[in-house]
């Protein structure tokens, strides 16, 4: 037989383009398109769906040390098939770095945790915490050339938030050796000041986190990391934008000829800060930094996303469980938000959300899904072309969608380790029904037909080229 599989039948779409014709899969590439491919050793049926690049999620967390008796709710086994089950082929976690650690340890530990137990592909970023002179001196440089080509960084919280000054040494390392730098822009000062104040007044209360971190405070923090940035003249990356004043910043820098991205979250596009308003201790279960907004800024988000001023969509998948001491109703939390955890999860229902707000209801076409979901994931960080789309020579790694299934989301769709979704009962046109992880059925309608530990981590590239204006 020439192929071990051949898919027939389907529409497929690219980041570029909409045709319909057979794939070809030979040794977990993708060794033919075209028509008429003849035998294989398995064929799957695709007709009445879409064929589309597997998803690619660069922003999640996975098994990271939350600190204060805090505890992830997903390590790589349970956030992986949490992934596959959502129709990605491919996620980037975060590797952090502790203070006093070296980056070789963190990926030491980080590697242990993974090795044996994903269900799809991985690639770390690192999250530098401590920028030592040795640290970024030796340690990232050689680590950069070992494939961690993307870095993140904080401009908040209690041992993680970086000084500008030691921002821009970390950006002079992401420009001397080609990695991505990534940024969380909050400003770390008016958060502790406006917190202080909140808690004086006794609103403490989960709803009170976004009053701690209005718009403004991620507004002047994305400025910042845009101006440092220029100093150095090094592309970054702003993750999770809430809000048309961050928006719009990132755009006025693109527009200036910055090499400046920009990242949104599904998040941002359908919940608000209402949500965080619920009764007792349940809105918590919203409590992410930043946080959600309002439908100005949702809608502010949609146009980022319309406009190429964002080029990547991701989940932020950070998920604590709820109805846990370690979790979200951690003993500390039921005194002030200051203490709930930051962050929900999210890996399962990225693609679902942007394809029925976004393709179906027409803000956005199939094409620009896969570049937001995929294609410019793996170019941006370094894994393209071998991921993020339908090519010969690509891995075979792809999605089957129904783009007609209705579906409300509740938490046994999800397959986490948590025990809640932040999107339970929102209803959704069109899911993903099978996906296939280098030519391997992984989930097939709803199951789980893959083994934990077949999925691979995969050292990257330095970025090839940066999405523009030019790109989708
Ligand atoms: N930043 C993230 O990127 N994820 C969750 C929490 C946070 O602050
Ligand atoms: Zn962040
Ligand atoms: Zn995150």
């Amino acid at each position: 037989m020439p192929f071990d599989t051949i898919i027939r039948g389907g529409t497929i779409a690219t980041a570029a383009d909409t045709f319909a014709c057979e794939i070809g899969i030979r040794d977990g590439k993708i060794a033919a398109l075209g028509h008429d491919l003849g035998a294989a050793e398995t064929v799957i049926d695709a007709t009445d769906r879409l064929v589309l690049p597997g998803g690619i999620d660069s922003h999640v967390h996975f098994a990271q040390p939350s600190g204060d008796g805090i505890v992830m709710a997903d390590g790589f086994a349970t956030g992986t098939r949490s992934a596959a089950f959502g129709g990605n082929t491919t996620v980037l976690p975060f590797c952090l770095q502790e203070k006093g650690q070296t980056l070789r340890e963190a990926l030491r530990r980080y590697h242990a945790l993974a090795d044996g137990e994903c269900h799809v592909d991985v690639a770390f970023h690192l999250i530098v915490t401590d920028p030592t002179e040795q640290v970024l001196g030796q340690e990232l440089p050689a680590l950069v050339e070992d494939g961690y080509t993307s870095l993140k960084v904080f401009m908040t919280y209690e041992g993680l938030a970086l000084s500008d000054r030691e921002l821009l040494e970390t950006m002079s390392v992401a420009r001397e050796t080609g990695a991505v730098l990534m940024v969380h822009a909050e400003n770390f000062d008016a958060i502790r000041f406006l917190t202080d104040r909140l808690e004086r007044a006794g609103n403490t209360a989960p709803r009170f986190h976004a009053t701690s971190r209005p718009i403004p405070v991620e507004r002047e923090a994305t400025h910042r990391a845009i101006s440092l940035s220029e100093l150095i003249d090094v592309p970054i990356m702003i993750v999770h934008v809430s809000n048309r004043g961050a928006m719009e910043e990132i755009r006025r820098a693109q527009q200036r000829g910055l090499k400046v991205m920009g990242e949104t979250c599904p998040q941002y596009l359908v919940l608000t800060e209402k949500d965080l308003d619920r009764l007792n201790m349940e809105g918590s279960k919203y409590v992410c930094s930043p946080p959600p907004r309002d439908l100005a800024s949702q809608q502010a988000c949609w146009e980022g996303l319309q406009q190429n001023v964002f080029s990547v969509f991701s989940s932020d998948h950070c998920p604590f469980r709820y109805d846990d001491p370690h979790g979200k109703l951690a003993p500390r939390g039921r005194t002030s938000f200051r203490w709930v955890p930051n962050g929900i999860p999210g890996v399962a229902t990225r693609l679902p959300i942007l394809f029925s707000e976004g393709v179906v209801k027409g803000r956005i076409d199939l094409n620009r899904f896969v570049a937001l979901t995929a294609t410019n994931h793996a170019k941006i960080y370094g894994l393209y072309p071998r991921k993020g789309t339908i090519a010969v020579g690509s891995d075979a790694d792809i999605v089957l969608w129904d783009p007609k299934r209705k579906v409300t989301i509740r938490h046994d769709l999800i397959h986490d380790g948590a025990d809640y979704t932040p999107y339970e009962g929102l209803d959704i046109t069109g899911w993903p029904v099978l996906t296939m992880v280098r030519g391997r059925v992984v989930i097939d309608d709803g199951v789980l037909v893959g083994e934990k530990g077949y999925g691979t981590y995969l050292p990257r590239a330095k970025p090839a080229a940066r999405p523009d204006a030019s790109q989708r």
